[in-house]
């Protein structure tokens, strides 16, 4: 894990993009935004049993594996947005980068490979993209249904409740 402050310069998205100003692993805890290096599967299995997280899958974001619709899904992803729920990713293989809004409502960019695990809170503005090689392997944690539908980033999220409460717990 390596973390930054995004450059905003333009560039297609996949690039590093790095400010060369460095984020350390407890700014992300004062964002809300835990970060985990598990070597052993094992170590997930203990985090998922003690967050009651039930369910997982995995998914492979390549051109490889999506063929034609990648673009498209990378695009996606890349759209800010925030979920109702924690948003829980372990990187199997590969890299990618998921950007964090943080207090000031800068980018912050986290570049995760093999064996990262991240968690993002619930009410928190983020995308994700992959980087230059355009292959990520990673888990989803859930705990029942899978609650991933993105809010995209606009003014009538600030009376979301989920919003409303991370705000209120990390930019207060
Ligand atoms: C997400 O929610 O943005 C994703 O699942 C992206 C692929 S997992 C690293
Ligand atoms: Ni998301």
């Amino acid at each position: 894990m390596k973390a930054y402050m995004y450059d905003n310069l333009p560039g297609d998205q996949r690039l590093p993009h790095d400010s060369g100003r460095q984020v350390t692993a407890e700014d992300l805890a004062g964002l809300g935004v835990l970060y985990y290096r598990f070597p052993e599967t094992s170590d997930v299995d203990a985090l998922a049993a003690e967050r009651g997280y039930r369910n997982r899958d995995e998914i492979v974001v390549s051109p490889e594996k999506m063929g034609d619709v990648y673009e498209d899904k990378v695009k996606m992803f890349f759209h800010e947005h925030l979920h109702e729920d924690e948003e829980i990713r372990y990187i199997r293989g590969g890299q990618g980068y998921f950007d964090v809004r943080n207090k000031g409502d800068e980018w912050v960019r986290i570049q995760l490979e093999k064996d990262d695990l991240i968690i993002l809170p619930a009410g928190i503005f983020h995308r994700f993209t992959t980087d230059e090689s355009n292959y990520v392997h990673a888990m989803r944690l859930f705990k029942d249904e899978p609650k991933w539908t993105p809010l995209n980033r606009a003014p009538e999220l600030d009376s979301n409740n989920f919003r409303k409460e991370y705000v209120s717990q990390y930019l207060n």
